[in-house]
């Protein structure tokens, strides 16, 4: 009996072993896929068709900036001739610069003269020409102007003084003192009417007041506009008094107070640093998240949803927050690692939620925002298809050892499914190794920006569904694992947590050594399994990120300074996706990358990124037949 059993756990053991051995491989994988892509004839690789940096001379014109028409002119052509709205109906507040010669310019309704805080325009200028735009003008019927300087004139109006107070209560505060000052006026601001100036005790700072308008449904409601910054707790609202009413129209708190227990992103796995209590103001992104992680301009939840992702454990069950704002997740504690991975499923879920709105704000850094076809629920009126944040399942129960991400088009819901991973003991959760779902979320990423975010077929052949998996093992890498200091012929693996294996699970670690990692063009001529593809991409892509960090140094990936060879990197490989063809061949995903350089910065790094290609076999005069040339070319010779 005692001999049956043992053997029976003997083949259990052996069995697992094997499924976690072919799961092994696929690691991280997309779901398994059926695809079919009709074989593109590549025969025109070239040397023409390599991109070569402009002469020096126009290198240094095109990196200034284009002489082209300028995109506030043309902006406020758009708006008046296309929209149809006299230039005194809006003011440009911004024109931001994108890469690829692209100018947003920001633009903010007025009516009477007054702004409308929820009236927003973005136009997206390139060439002189408005390519996209998004639009949240009121259309609705005009209120005849109020004679805002004399206070008495408005109807049953409250006093700012009134206003302050029913703001204070709509947000639990019992001001003991409060005292308005009315400010001088001068010049074109006095259309507006006058502003003021409130001090109070739970104010941290004087609050600035003045009218405004509310664009709800087919109403335009004047409000006063307040900034208060408390002074006993870490909120600063700006919120929108009825002027009339003095009801509460809207109100906004600039600061999130969520908070997560979490590992954060940049430690490679419990084993290499600390879990940490984070606060949602220090990490989330207003640019790319406005309203936070927890809310859209319509709805907030205080559970592990929002507007970038919706997490849930098994059973769809959510991790709730708590505190007096229902956001602070911290109470669920942190996970006891020497416990099986199925004992901290609500902490997992909390992870996976930090993780996913991590990758959504920091993406959003380097052009993968509502145009280009991001995950949000809410657009904001900044153009793309919203709806589409990412229902992320923690610890999925119809699966282990992996992890996947399913992208439809954008403005469709993409899914991602995050798996117990049994070969350890205790079972772990790839959400503990950062990489993984970042690796995730990169190939929603490459999906949406690779021939357009309509069009997600365009990652599907063997080569480029290959380089999907290396461009995602490389956002991990360069998000999670690298530092200042990283040795480039160090190895780099994926998977060395959920695996126990420094090495990891690729076929070859990462590192620019090629006795550690041999791969060069020829070792694709038989692959056809896309992770040991992606492996020969990721390598190169790896070399050149070290090229390009030992030239421009190293920066905090977040602050997106395109100066620092890291944030340089990634906005390169982001704007050669969206460059790219659809079901491109290695050979035109490089080119994208020379171009991409060429474009933002006339080439600079042109031989930080090539020679890493010419060293293993995709060099000059390569072409489509999978044979090694190791040609340095004419220009990094
Ligand atoms: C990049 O530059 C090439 C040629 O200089 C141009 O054809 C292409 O349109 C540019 N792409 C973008 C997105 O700017
Ligand atoms: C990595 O190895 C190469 C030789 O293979 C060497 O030239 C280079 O200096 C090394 N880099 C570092 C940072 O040690
Ligand atoms: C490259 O890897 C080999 C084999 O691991 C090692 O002996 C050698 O020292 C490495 N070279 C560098 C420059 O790190
Ligand atoms: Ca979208
Ligand atoms: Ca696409
Ligand atoms: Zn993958």
């Amino acid at each position: 009996m005692a001999r049956t059993h043992r053997s029976a756990r003997q083949f259990a053991l052996l069995f697992l072993l094997a499924l976690v051995t072919t799961h092994a491989i696929t690691v991280v994988d997309a779901a398994d896929r059926i695809s079919k892509v009709p074989t593109i004839a590549y025969k025109t690789f070239n040397n023409d068709k390599i991109p070569v940096p402009p002469a020096k001379s126009t290198a240094a014109t095109e990196s200034v900036g284009s002489t082209a028409a300028d995109p506030k002119a043309v902006a406020t052509t758009f708006l008046t001739t296309q929209l149809q709205f006299p230039v005194s109906e809006f003011v440009i507040k911004n024109v931001v610069p994108v890469s690829n010669g692209m100018t947003a310019v920001y633009v903010r309704q007025l009516v009477n003269g007054i702004e409308v805080v929820n009236g927003d325009i973005n136009l997206n200028i390139k060439n002189g020409k408005v390519v996209t735009y998004g639009d949240s003008f009121y259309r609705g019927a005009r209120p005849s102007k109020p004679n805002l300087n004399n206070q008495e004139s408005l109807v049953a109006s409250k006093t700012p003084d009134a206003a302050f107070k029913s703001l204070a209560s709509f947000v639990g505060a019992q001001p003991a003192r409060v005292e308005v000052k009315a400010n001088t006026q001068e010049g074109a601001s006095s259309k507006a009417g006058p502003t003021y100036t409130i001090t109070s005790d739970i104010a941290a700072t004087k609050v600035p007041a003045k009218y405004s308008y509310v664009q709800d449904g087919n109403n335009l409601k004047l409000v006063y506009s307040m900034q208060v910054k408390m002074a006993n707790t870490d909120s600063w609202y700006h919120g929108h008094v009825n002027v009339q009413t003095g009801a509460v129209e809207a109100i906004n708190d600039w600061v999130s107070d969520a908070r997560y227990t979490v590992l954060p992103i940049g430690t490679v796995s419990p084993k290499t640093g600390p879990l940490i209590d984070i606060d949602g103001g220090s990490v989330v992104k207003s640019n790319a998240s406005p309203k936070g992680w927890h809310a859209t301009n319509a709805e907030s939840w205080t559970y592990t949803r929002g507007e970038n992702t919706f997490v849930l454990a098994p059973n769809n069950v959510v991790p709730v927050g708590s505190g007096s704002d229902g956001l602070d997740f911290t109470a669920w504690g942190k996970p006891d690692f020497s416990k099986n991975a199925d004992q901290y499923t609500m902490q997992a879920a909390i992870q996976l939620f930090y993780e996913m709105n991590y990758a959504h704000d920091l993406s959003y850094q380097y052009g993968f925002d509502e145009v280009s076809g991001n995950f949000q629920v809410d657009n904001f009126g900044k153009g793309g298809a919203g709806n589409d944040a990412v229902l992320a399942y923690a610890q999925s129960a119809d699966g282990h050892d992996n992890a996947n991400f399913a992208t439809p088009p954008d403005g469709e819901q993409p899914v991602t499914r995050q798996y117990i991973f049994l070969g350890t003991n205790p079972s772990t959760d790839g959400v503990y190794e950062p990489l993984i779902p970042l690796h995730e979320y990169m190939h929603g990423i490459t999906n949406r920006l690779t021939g357009g975010p309509a069009n997600v077929d365009c990652l599907s052949s063997v080569l480029s569904s290959g380089m999907s998996e290396g461009w995602s093992d490389v956002f991990g890498l360069v998000v999670n694992v690298f530092k200042a200091d990283s040795d480039p012929n160090a190895s780099y693996g994926v998977g060395v947590y959920v695996a126990n294996n420094p090495n990891g699970i690729r076929t070859y670690p990462y590192s620019n050594n090629m006795s550690v990692n041999p791969l060069k063009y020829s070792s694709l001529k038989t692959m056809t399994e896309p992770h040991a593809v992606g492996v020969v991409w990721a390598v190169i892509l790896v070399e050149i990120y070290f090229n390009l960090v030992k030239k421009y140094g190293y920066g905090d990936l977040m602050a997106a300074d395109f100066s620092k060879g890291n944030s340089k990197f990634l906005k390169i490989v982001f704007d050669a996706l969206k460059l790219q063809p659809c079901n491109p061949h290695i050979l035109h995903a490089r080119n994208a990358l020379l171009q991409a350089d060429v474009n933002m910065t006339g080439g600079t790094s042109y031989c930080e990124i090539f020679l890493p290609f010419a060293k293993r076999g995709f060099g000059w005069s390569a072409n489509g037949d999978f044979v090694d040339n190791f040609e340095r070319g004419p220009i990094c010779s």
